[in-house]
């Protein structure tokens, strides 16, 4: 947990740099810390994991003050940078304003906006017939996020829905530009296809005018040599942390509740040990002994 500086700085490099870099979800404090163990240089704060954690939709039905302070404890939690996926951000240029300016305080290294409406749809629901952000009013948020931060290596992603809103080739490369001249760091470009024909046609048309991030959830049989080969600056592997808490807890309740106790189940959960260990028990042990007075 360094400061939010050398985050950010971390991140911008990580978009940067010639090699790929890769983005795994979190969806809380515990999950970002299991993130960090697996040795991942980054965090996908994901609006849909965090969403679903919290048992509601990804359509923004949690505040965006509630998804602040998740991110909050996931930073906390954590040494390596944090993009936040800030869906629309959460209304006007004025709400991004604002969104940039508690990240930064909060230790988030970077957000990621979309330019589709808000409230927000996941790009997998009703894909073809969610409706796009004004191109030159979602470059204004762009332009005000980037006019907001007070750090110059906070990062800021653009996302461009044109593929999902079935926009076509054209106009996902003509929003990505303007997006670039309004000062974004990188360009997300989303696909929610089962190959990576339309995101790799991208990339080969776009060049590499900005770091170009994916997020191959649809097309994930896709070699990851490939995304390398074709000069993909980050992958985001986007819920499979949420997805893999959801399967294991199911189970595990599901046996529980048939068979009336634990014997079963004790040998397949974590150890309290390790819940223990992963929270720092020890340290705050030590300080017991340092700041307490002795009896
Ligand atoms: C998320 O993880 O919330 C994303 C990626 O935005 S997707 O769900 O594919 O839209
Ligand atoms: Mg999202």
């Amino acid at each position: 947990t360094g400061p939010a500086s050398n985050k950010t700085a971390t991140l911008r490099h990580l978009l940067a740099r010639p090699e790929i870099s890769f983005l795994m979800e979190a969806h809380n404090g515990l999950s970002a810390k299991l993130v960090e163990r697996a040795g991942f240089e980054g965090i996908w704060a994901s609006g849909l994991s965090i969403a679903a954690a919290l048992g509601v939709r990804d359509s923004n039905e949690a505040s965006w003050t509630q998804v602040l302070e998740v991110a909050e404890f996931m930073s906390d939690a954590t040494g390596i940078p944090i993009l936040l996926d800030g869906d629309t951000g959460y209304g006007n240029f004025n709400s991004v304003r604002r969104l940039v300016r508690k990240l930064e305080q909060r230790g988030i290294a970077g957000v990621c906006i979309e330019d589709k409406l808000f409230p927000k749809t996941n790009s997998f629901v009703r894909g073809g017939t969610q409706p796009l952000a004004d191109a030159e009013e979602f470059a204004g948020k762009i332009q005000a996020a980037k006019a907001s931060q007070h750090d110059p290596d906070f990062v800021v992603v653009a996302r461009t829905e044109a593929l999902i809103a079935g926009e076509g080739p054209a106009e996902a490369l003509r929003r990505a530009e303007l997006y670039r001249c309004a000062g974004a760091d990188a360009i997300l470009i989303h696909s929610a296809r089962s190959d990576p024909s339309e995101i790799l046609a991208f990339k080969a048309e776009w060049g590499d005018r900005l770091p170009v991030v994916i997020v191959p959830t649809t097309y994930y049989t896709t070699p990851t040599e490939v995304f390398a080969e074709e000069g993909i600056s980050t992958v985001v592997w986007a819920n499979h942390l949420m997805r893999s808490a959801l399967r294991a807890m199911q189970l595990t309740a599901a046996t529980i509740h048939s068979e009336q106790h634990l014997r079963n189940v004790e040998v397949t959960v974590a150890s309290l040990a390790e819940v223990f260990e992963l929270q720092g028990e020890d340290e705050l042990a030590e300080a017991e002994q340092r700041w307490l007075p002795r009896r």
